[in-house]
């Protein structure tokens, strides 16, 4: 069974930036949402119940077609957010250190010249779906709850959920003003623990 894992820090936590309001919905409806539906299609498959997530996703034209496109959603939507909680930190924003401050700085000239061009991509999301930054630092996008590893890609550094029911409340149609509250609370400290699975 999969579960909607425990929030590290409170609903509340991300202050002004995310608000407690949405990290209610968010965390405690879509996620669940998500989590229940693929439980519910991991009943009508057992034998994916063996496999890893990452797995099923990675190689979603062997699973049973009468799963597939649930486990795409759901199994992608309870990946991408479970990643989403840990991506954000009350302690979060500012900029990374270390080696990959000195990558991004390599291949964007500056991070500030990051934050443009993947805020810039946030926003040519047309619909719902998420942005990312790879391992190789391309920023990449997908629709929906599709994740990189679905097109053969690797496991992303970053992402951002671009859906609206991850800002709306606080944000109404204002996207940009969320991409650009969303740095604020950025774990760089987990982005960069990533670049070593
Ligand atoms: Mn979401």
């Amino acid at each position: 069974m999969y579960t909607v894992p425990e929030l590290k820090y409170g609903y509340d936590a991300l202050g002004s930036y995310i608000s407690a309001d949405i990290m209610k919905l968010h965390h405690d409806k879509h996620h669940q949402t998500y989590v229940d539906k693929l439980n519910k299609a991991i009943d009508d498959a057992p034998a994916l119940r063996e496999r890893p997530l990452e797995s099923l996703l990675a190689e979603l034209d062997s699973l049973p077609d009468t799963v597939q496109q649930a486990v795409r959603n759901n199994g992608g939507g309870h990946l991408n957010h479970t990643l989403f909680w840990q991506w954000m930190s009350p302690d979060g924003g500012g900029e990374p250190t270390g080696a990959l401050a000195k990558d991004i700085e390599d291949k964007y000239g500056s991070f500030q010249q990051f934050v443009d061009a993947f805020s810039a991509k946030s926003l040519s999301v047309f619909g719902s779906g998420w942005v990312w930054l790879q391992p190789n630092l391309d920023i990449i996008t997908t629709a929906n709850q599709d994740n990189p590893l679905m097109s053969g890609g690797d496991a992303p550094l970053l992402g951002l959920d671009v859906w609206e029911h991850a800002y709306y409340l606080d944000y109404k149609n204002k996207r940009d003003d969320y991409v650009q509250a969303w740095w604020n609370v950025v774990d760089w400290n987990f982005v960069a623990g990533r670049r070593d699975i």
